[in-house]
């Protein structure tokens, strides 16, 4: 039976600058999601990319001696560190610099063009001239320059402008009858209430005062400006109207367009009425994540208050910034970052709930057993509130992760590890080994510990692809151990670890990390 597909995306991100942890907690969901999806035996698409053109670049690239180019070149580069570093599983990695982009978006351009929905006319606003850009009323800072803060002055620009407002009932309606396309729901009232309904005005598509970009064809004096080009990104990539366009048949349209909330906008509303005007159809779901704030508002390159996700990861581990990005703040929702919280998590939930489970089990196995898992031979009604929870607990996740709620799927699992070190408080395995009578039932506290762990591990995977190997090697058993089912479903029974396995003790999996002054006390 063929494989049912999936095709995921981030935003394509502006190289203008090396990426944060924003943009790392973006790219961590959507690879979180894509695995999962594996995991389930979905044949998975996942996009990730750079949007290389338009003004900014183009000075950041000045004023760094470089042409733009090069520029970009240099930053891409460290972004394709960071994610490999991140464990970060895309498929593709589509930059808008690229000839299969750059050929496509033109004859998307040059189609829309021809069957009127792209028009010529002039565009009016306040024009800076030493920034070389064009301000709405509404963008102006006490009427000046909102980037330099200089005089501005009324001027004109010829430009092509996309038909927008040709779409606009198509919009309400698809919006309304597609309760899953815009997601958190809320942002679907906003989108239709606040920037639909009061009137779309046709956007100016193409700028004559920008270099760095996408030339118009018929018309090169214009290059094609910012939104045109980095949506089309989600096509290109799979070929659209290119030679071979096998994987566009095969995948769109997009399952999940996950975007921060400040670009929703583009993803519901010009998005979708570009896609109609190209008669395709459009993307099942928009996710509009919130964002990471700091002191200070949100981070951001410009307000130069950034964390590098590259610093955390080499302190904490991959792994450890991983579950913290996605257990802390409900994803949807704007919150906190600290490293404060970090550390927290990483100390409490992941070495001492997690960590030490598993090295007090295998510990006890190794000093009990010999190593030796040995299947239970003296159950007792205690047991079964801790292996009712663990059969349940894979549920959960399914729900919580199909809905993109992360922090709620690592909640369901950290239950399920909090019911197991209880369990071992209410056993005493310590006490069961100080009598040989009581081995029977040692043996069945141990091994309904090991199994909470293998499900534990595989239902992290997502989330900690590095730690799942770490825990399943000490508690001696492979992934793919039971053939007739997949390594993800084995986490939805219990009692799989056969008789007779042979655990290895390792290093600890999350090694506390305490700070300098905590240290000196
Ligand atoms: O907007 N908190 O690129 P960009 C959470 N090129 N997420 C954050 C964040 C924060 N503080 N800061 C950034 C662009 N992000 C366009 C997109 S798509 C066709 C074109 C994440 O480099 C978040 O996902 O400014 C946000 O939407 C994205 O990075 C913006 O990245």
């Amino acid at each position: 039976m063929e494989k049912p597909k999936f095709y995921i995306t981030t935003p394509i991100y502006y190289p203008s600058d090396k990426l944060h942890i924003g943009h790392t907690y973006c790219t961590v969901a959507a690879d979180t999601i894509a695995r999962y999806k594996r995991l389930r035996g979905y044949d998975v698409f996942f996009l990730t990319g750079t949007d290389e053109h338009g003004q900014k670049i183009e000075r950041k690239a000045q004023e760094a001696g470089k042409t733009p180019q090069e520029y970009v070149d240099e930053i891409v580069a460290s972004i394709k560190d960071l994610w490999k570093l991140m464990n970060i599983s895309y498929d593709d990695f589509i930059r808008t610099t690229e000839e299969r982009h750059k050929k496509v978006v033109q004859k998307i351009f040059t189609k829309l063009y021809e069957q009127g929905d792209i028009y010529k006319s002039e565009y009016e606003g306040w024009y800076c001239t030493p920034c070389e850009s064009f301000w709405l009323d509404r963008q102006l800072v006490d009427g000046k320059c909102p980037d330099c803060g200089r005089p501005v002055e009324r001027a004109r620009e010829e430009s092509y402008f996309f038909r927008l407002s040709k779409y606009q009932d198509a919009l309400v309606k698809y919006i309304e009858e597609h309760p899953d396309f815009i997601v958190p729901q809320s942002r679907a009232n906003e989108m239709i209430n606040n920037f639909i309904k009061p009137g779309l005005e046709d956007v100016c598509v193409s700028r004559t005062t920008i270099k760095w970009g996408i030339p118009v064809p018929f018309d090169p004096k214009h290059v094609i400006y910012v939104w045109i080009d980095a949506l089309s990104n989600y096509i290109t990539a799979l070929g659209y109207m290119s030679e071979d366009d096998s994987k566009f048949k095969k995948y769109w349209p997009a399952d999940v367009h996950l975007v921060g909330k400040e670009i929703v906008r583009f993803h519901t509303i010009i998005w979708p009425a570009m896609l109609m005007a190209l008669g395709l159809p459009l993307p099942k779901m928009v996710f509009g994540h919130g964002w990471l704030l700091l002191e200070g508002g949100k981070m951001s390159k410009s307000k130069g208050n950034v964390v590098d996700p590259v610093i955390l990861a080499q302190k904490y581990g991959v792994d450890s910034l991983r579950y913290f990005l996605l257990r802390e703040i409900p994803f949807g929702a704007d919150g906190h970052f600290s490293e404060d919280a970090l550390r927290t998590r990483h100390n409490s939930d992941l070495a001492n709930d997690l960590g030490n489970l598993l090295s007090r089990t295998v510990a006890m196995i190794e000093k009990y057993f010999d190593e030796i898992i040995h299947l239970p031979e003296a159950k007792e009604d205690l047991d079964n509130e801790l292996i009712t929870l663990a059969k349940e607990v894979y549920e959960k996740v399914c729900r919580c992760l199909d809905e993109l709620q992360f922090s709620n799927a690592l909640i369901e699992i950290w239950k399920l590890i909090a019911r197991a070190n209880k369990y071992i408080d209410e056993t005493m395995p310590w006490v069961l080994g100080r009598d040989k009578s009581k081995y029977p039932r040692l043996k069945t506290v141990l091994y309904n510990l090991a199994e909470v762990l293998r499900i534990v591990a595989i239902l992290i995977e997502p989330f900690m692809p590095q730690t799942t190997p770490k825990i399943l090697q000490q508690l001696g058993i492979s992934k793919d151990e039971n053939p007739d089912i997949t390594a993800w479903e084995s986490a939805s029974q219990f009692g799989l670890i056969p008789e007779g396995t042979k655990v290895k003790r390792g290093d600890p999996i999350f090694p506390r990390i305490v700070e300098k002054e905590e240290n000196a006390m």
